[in-house]
């Protein structure tokens, strides 16, 4: 099976499609990291792309991650099977005016796999609701994710939020999404930066001590 066809199916919006290719390529044995990382990820790119092009407009974004989701459904059980022993607890979550979530999710996903419990609270998550959580659901490390300039911001006003809260040393940050860099994280007080799902896992497990 041709991993070209699956992001196809994700360019063009077709769920059925991508839901059907992913049980099939499943059954065949395909490893569902690869289905993930070299299918599902890079037609993503390919939708943004055009959507900059204006070749693509919103209802066309919103199938191609609806596709995306039919198939991330699909893998996500067996990516968290994988596991084993928790790590600790992680609350994720796509800051205060910004819906992307494929991308968090994405994260949450390999977090899980990787042997976090994970508390995931959603898109449009503002300041205070992480801080509550923070304070209730102790936690050793706090995801944030942005994936628009002009939310950007709010990851910093969250950890201010959390400095004036008085519970900052309490818990790791690290922060991720398209437009943020390790340079803005060093600027907005955060402990760690991923670039991509996998890194995050990576920098994670060294926030953690693990
Ligand atoms: Co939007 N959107 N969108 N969008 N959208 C982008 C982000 C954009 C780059 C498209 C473009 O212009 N080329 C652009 C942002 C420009 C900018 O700010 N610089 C944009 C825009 C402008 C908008 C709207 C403003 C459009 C409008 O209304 N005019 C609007 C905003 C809505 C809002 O949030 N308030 C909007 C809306 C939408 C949809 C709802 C239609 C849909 C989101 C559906 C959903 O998420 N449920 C959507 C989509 C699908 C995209 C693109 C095409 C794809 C995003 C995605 O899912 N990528 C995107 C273009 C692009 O990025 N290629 C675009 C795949 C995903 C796997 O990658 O999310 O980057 P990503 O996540 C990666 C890493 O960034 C990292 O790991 C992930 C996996 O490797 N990562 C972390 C992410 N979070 C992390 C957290 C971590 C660590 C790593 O630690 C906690």
């Amino acid at each position: 099976m041709e991993l070209t066809e699956v992001q196809e199916y994700v360019i063009e919006g077709n769920a059925k499609g991508s839901e059907q290719w992913t049980k099939d390529a499943l059954a065949e044995g395909m490893d569902p990291a690869v289905i993930v990382n070299e299918g599902l990820i890079p037609a993503m790119d390919v939708v943004g792309e055009k959507f900059k092009n204006e070749e693509y407009y919103m209802p066309d974004m919103l199938v191609s991650a609806r596709a995306m989701k039919a198939a991330m459904s699909l893998v996500k059980p067996l990516i968290a099977e994988a596991g084993g022993s928790s790590k600790g607890t992680v609350i994720v979550g796509t800051v205060q005016g910004d819906l992307h979530d494929i991308g968090k999710n994405l994260v949450s996903m390999m977090l899980e796999g990787a042997g976090f419990d994970v508390v995931d609270l959603g898109t449009d998550v503002a300041p205070e609701t992480f801080v509550t959580a923070v304070e209730e659901r102790g936690a050793n490390l706090l995801g944030l994710s942005a994936l628009l300039t002009t939310t950007m911001p709010m990851i910093g006003e969250t950890i201010g939020a959390l400095n004036e809260a008085e519970i900052r040393a309490r818990i790791k940050i690290m922060i991720g999404g398209a437009p943020v860099t390790a340079a803005y994280a060093t600027s907005v007080g955060a402990d760690g930066f991923a670039e991509d799902a996998a890194t995050a896992v990576e920098v994670a497990k060294e926030l953690v001590g693990d």
